[in-house]
């Protein structure tokens, strides 16, 4: 091991900088951490679909990109390279970041969550609304993967593009027309690689690194079956041509129609992978780089904590403004809190702390829950919070872990004396009483069960399970926090998301009327199916035997969600609580911008990992842009 280590470090010697493509793994790197000091024209911290493909694209330019990423390489592991077992992957602990988080201040309302987790005196979870005694409340479980290209390897892989108006409001906040949701398809057309239409199709890409492939729905002409009757009723209730729903059902879901937002529409579901299955990720496109005979000057280091952002000791002189210049980092597996292996007996707690240095730029990427609290350990936060920690206060910037945003959650769940069968039917639509011109629930259906996220997760109801799971799209959701529980790096933040604070009836309400509509389109199911013995949000048989209100107050309880974002957010100039400019650049300070799902205004429409690289791939053509004209 020493041996290898030594010629490891040789090597970055001889190289003189130039290091390209290597990956080194920080346990390892541990090592030699002291004497390690390289400087690299860029540094990106987080390697999922914000900082992965950034950080790719960076080096591709021919810039040295030194790529920081706390977990390892899982990317040859089948539970992720096969997309299939993403719920596995969800709970694996080799990749697993446990986040235990809030939706309200109200710990009563918090401990309704039917799946509440606790520690029990044995040190196992429990989950549920009875713990046993002396069991410690720890939260409402929300997954991360510290992995080598982040949540897109445990993730379900659904691809959507955001609404027109989630592109457009950075135009109205910022007069930064290159926002304009026509101008933003050329980054989809950039990164896609589409296994499923004609080649060169309009508005798609067929030589990028993201693969994106559906599955043929064919069901759906078999009129025989429970669910052709089930989808014909939905194209009923939503004004869609009955009588050609087994065409609908196969409609691109990333086309590019006018006026797509306000459209009700069956979809086939488009995920990021080959056609055979195979998950396609930033994993796949860091490797790529990597070994890519161009020798491109990438350094990817696995097992690396990044704790915090470094500036130059002396302010600009001129402008007083402070230059991030370097990354602090620990060497190490498991360092951070929420890695369940973390308090493992065989893990060192501590890694030894050293220091990188970026010639150009910092861009932090590391979540919507890491990257402000990165910030924040590096001292740009709220001037409060930073001083109660003893962290010295670099820039006081209030929003930072403010306006977290996500999309609310919810499922009709039911089971039928029968199977349904068929396939996975997607729905966009608007909800019956929805504001505004847009559709604001994404649905998909079929028999199997989501109720969102906790230890063990999900619960198997048997073959006559049947599912509408619910996406609100434009959720009032913006009140959410995240808030430093200690100035430790490798102690997780407080994350609140405060649901249903701001419009919470109104959207509790859109989601109640979603599943009225959903449950009526189920009864055309007939028999034998009939009833559905429904678990929620309307329990019982009576198909929709409760009020509204009754609706609203459970989903209130059991809503859940997994597509944070919003907390650095870009905002305009005159915005107490902007985070960003338009460039990503972190408004205040040089040198630092952050490019992940924190950066959107608000949630891109139903699913972020789309357009999170989407937005990745335009803040590496910023970010060049910027080093052609030598401007920061
Ligand atoms: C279970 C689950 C299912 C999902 N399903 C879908 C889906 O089907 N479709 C969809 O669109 N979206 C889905 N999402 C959401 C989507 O995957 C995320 O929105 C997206 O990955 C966000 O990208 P990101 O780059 O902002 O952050 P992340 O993907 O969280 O990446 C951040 C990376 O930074 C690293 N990091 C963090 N802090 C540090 C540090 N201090 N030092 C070093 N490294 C650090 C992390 O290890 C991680 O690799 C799902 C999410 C989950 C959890
Ligand atoms: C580390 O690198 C910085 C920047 O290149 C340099 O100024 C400093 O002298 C180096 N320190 C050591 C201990 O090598
Ligand atoms: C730990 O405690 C829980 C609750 O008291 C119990 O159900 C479980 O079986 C125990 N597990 C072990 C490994 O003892
Ligand atoms: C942007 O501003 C224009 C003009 O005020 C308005 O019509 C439009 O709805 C706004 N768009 C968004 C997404 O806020
Ligand atoms: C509905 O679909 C059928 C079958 O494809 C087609 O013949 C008919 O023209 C469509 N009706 C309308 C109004 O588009
Ligand atoms: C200080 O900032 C000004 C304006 O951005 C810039 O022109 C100058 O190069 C900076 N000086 C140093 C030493 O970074
Ligand atoms: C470390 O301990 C855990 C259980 O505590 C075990 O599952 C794992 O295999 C051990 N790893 C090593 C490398 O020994
Ligand atoms: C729409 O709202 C009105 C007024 O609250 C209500 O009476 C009606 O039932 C709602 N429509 C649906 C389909 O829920
Ligand atoms: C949200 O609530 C505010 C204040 O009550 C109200 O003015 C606004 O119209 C509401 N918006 C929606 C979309 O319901
Ligand atoms: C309808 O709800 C009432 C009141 O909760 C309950 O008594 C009854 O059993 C329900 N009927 C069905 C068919 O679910
Ligand atoms: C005209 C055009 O854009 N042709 C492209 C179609 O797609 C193939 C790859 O699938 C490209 O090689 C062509 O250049």
């Amino acid at each position: 091991m020493r041996g290898a280590l030594v010629s490891l470090a040789a090597t970055a010697l001889f190289a003189g900088g130039a290091l390209a493509g290597r990956m080194i793994d920080g346990r390892l790197a541990a090592d030699r951490a002291s004497s390690d000091n390289s400087t690299y024209d860029y540094i990106v911290i987080g390697s999922g679909p914000g900082g992965g493909p950034l950080a790719c694209d960076l080096a591709r330019a021919g810039y040295s990109t030194l790529l920081i990423e706390a977990g390892d390489d899982q990317g040859d592991n089948p539970i992720y390279s096969e997309l299939g077992n993403f719920n596995t992957a969800g709970n694996d602990p080799d990749s697993r970041w446990d986040f235990w988080i809030k939706h309200s201040d109200d710990p009563v309302r918090e401990k309704e969550f039917a799946h509440y987790t606790y520690r029990t005196t044995n040190g196992s979870f429990y989950v549920g609304t009875e713990p046993p005694a002396g069991a410690t409340p720890l939260g409402i479980q929300y997954p991360r993967a510290g992995t080598l290209g982040g949540c897109a390897m445990h993730n379900g892989g659904v691809c959507s593009l955001p609404q027109d108006d989630d592109w457009n409001i950075v135009v109205n906040m910022t007069g930064d027309t290159s926002w304009e949701a026509d101008k933003m398809r050329k980054y989809l057309i950039k990164v896609e690689k589409n296994t499923y239409l004609p080649a060169n199709t309009t508005g798609h890409g067929f030589n990028g690194w993201l693969s994106t492939a559906v599955q043929p729905a064919r069901w759906a002409h078999d009129n025989t079956l429970p669910a052709t009757r089930v989808l014909k009723k939905m194209a009923e209730l939503t004004g869609q041509n009955v009588s050609d729903v087994a065409n609908l059902v196969n409609q691109d879901i990333l086309g590019d129609y006018p006026h797509k937002d306000t459209l009700n529409a069956f979809y086939n579901m488009a995920q990021h992978e080959d056609k055979g299955g195979k998950r396609s990720s930033p994993n796949n496109y860091i490797k790529a780089t990597l070994k890519d005979p161009k020798n491109y000057p990438l350094t990817v280091r696995l097992n690396t904590l990044a704790t915090r952002v470094l500036f130059a000791d002396s302010k600009n002189t001129t402008t007083k403004i402070p230059q991030a210049n370097g990354v602090e980092v620990m060497s190490g597996a498991s360092l951070y809190g929420a890695d369940p292996r973390h308090t493992n007996a065989n893990v060192t707690k501590q890694g030894p702390v050293s220091k990188v240095w970026a010639r150009r730029e910092v861009i932090v990427a590391g979540g919507a829950f890491n990257s402000p609290q990165i910030l924040k350990l590096s001292g740009v936060g709220p001037a409060a919070e930073l001083t109660k920690f003893k962290i010295p206060v670099v820039k006081d910037l209030p929003g930072v872990g403010e306006r977290l945003a996500d999309n609310y959650e919810g499922s009709l769940l039911a089971l039928g004396q029968q199977p349904v069968g068929g396939g996975i039917i997607t729905l966009m639509f608007k909800s019956p009483n929805a504001t505004g011109p847009n559709r604001n629930i994404f649905t998909w259906c079929g028999a199997f069960s989501f109720e969102g996220f906790w230890p063990g997760f999900p619960t198997d109801y048997g073959p006559n399970e049947y599912e509408c799971a619910m996406v609100h799209i434009n959720p009032h959701s913006q009140a959410g926090t995240v808030r430093l529980a200690s100035a430790d790096p490798q102690v997780p933040p407080d994350i609140n998301f405060n649901f249903f604070l701001n419009n919470g009836t109104e959207d509790l309400q859109h989601l109640a009327e979603a599943a009225n509509l959903l449950r009526t389109a189920w009864q055309a199911a007939g028999a034998p199916v009939l009833p559905f013995n429904e678990k929620h949000p309307c329990p019982g048989t009576g198909a929709g035997n409760c009020t509204d209100a009754d609706e609203r107050a459970l989903l209130k309880t059991q809503a859940y969600s997994h597509h944070a974002s919003s907390s650095c957010a870009i905002g305009a100039e005159n915005d107490p609580l902007a985070v960003l400019d338009s460039k990503f650049r972190v408004r205040g300070v040089h040198g630092l911008r952050v490019v992940d799902a924190s950066a959107f205004p608000r949630v891109p429409g139903a699913f972020p990992v789309l357009p999170t690289i989407m937005l990745s791939a335009k803040a590496a053509e910023e970010i060049i842009s910027d080093a052609k004209k030598g401007t920061q």
